[in-house]
């Protein structure tokens, strides 16, 4: 569809008022939102991604880019949610430790919410300690880590090791972890309870897991 393409295009170039504008459009014109996010913004942030990692584009680049899809899924967001979304349960969700990549977080936080779930959401960078002891503060039995480097993802095993060793939440708490580099390997790895690979993935999981 020319309309994707243009989108993706004015993404990469980090073009916020055009990209608005042709998010609008595609909307008007009927096409689905879900498919707008995917083929769209995630596959012109895929692209830069490859540019990125080949010195093709550096992180002024990626950055205004990023800020174009943010603002594309700020559009796209009452369109992502069910109509039936009354409130079903917490979880806590996060980056961890060492990392500042939210944009990931941020959709799996879209999703969520779209579901109904209540997110209480820690931000970036945040220690492991953190996410344990706002587990208890906020009485939530699902806690849900985002990592975007290989360097990071070690700091989800420290999640799952403090979750393990408290009294309150060892059996009783669960840990979801998710992003670029996390696969279902490592998740059986680390002994984390549940591996989803995309946003739309994680919040249907949450949800089967808080009923
Ligand atoms: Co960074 N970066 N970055 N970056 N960046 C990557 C991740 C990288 C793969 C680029 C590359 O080299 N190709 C590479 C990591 C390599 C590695 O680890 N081996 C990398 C690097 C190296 C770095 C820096 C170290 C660069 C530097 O400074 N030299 C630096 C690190 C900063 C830090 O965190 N300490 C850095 C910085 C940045 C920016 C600040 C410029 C920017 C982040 C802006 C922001 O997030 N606000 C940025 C970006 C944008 C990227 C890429 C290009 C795109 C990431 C993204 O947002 N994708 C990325 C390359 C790539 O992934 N192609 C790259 C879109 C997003 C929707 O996808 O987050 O994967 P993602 O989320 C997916 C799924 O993974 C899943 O749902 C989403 C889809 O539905 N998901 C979950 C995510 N979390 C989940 C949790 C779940 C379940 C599913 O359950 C809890």
């Amino acid at each position: 569809m020319e309309i994707l393409t243009e989108i993706s295009t004015m993404m990469q170039r980090g073009k916020v008022k055009d990209v608005l504008a042709l998010v609008q459009q595609a909307l008007d014109d009927g096409v689905d939102a879900k498919t707008i996010l995917d083929d769209a913004l995630l596959s012109a942030m895929g692209v830069v991604g490859d540019k990125f990692k080949n010195n093709l584009v550096f992180v002024p680049e990626v950055l205004i880019a990023a800020r174009a899809m943010n603002k594309g899924i700020e559009i796209l967001k009452p369109y992502l949610s069910d109509e039936n979304n009354e409130p079903k349960g917490k979880i806590i969700l996060g980056t961890v430790k060492g990392d500042l990549h939210d944009i990931g977080k941020n959709l799996v936080k879209i999703m969520m919410e779209g579901k109904g779930i209540e997110v209480i959401d820690l931000g970036v960078d945040v220690p492991s300690e953190r996410f344990v002891e706002a587990a208890k503060e906020y009485n939530v039995k699902l806690i849900c880590c985002s990592a975007l480097l290989t360097t990071t993802m070690g700091e989800m095993k420290n999640v799952v090791n403090l979750v393990n060793a408290d009294k309150d939440l060892a059996g009783k708490a669960k840990v979801m972890i998710g992003g670029a580099p996390v696969t279902q390997a490592f998740c059986d790895e680390i002994g984390a309870n549940i591996f989803t690979d995309d946003a739309a993935s994680a919040a249907e999981v949450a949800l089967q897991n808080l009923n």
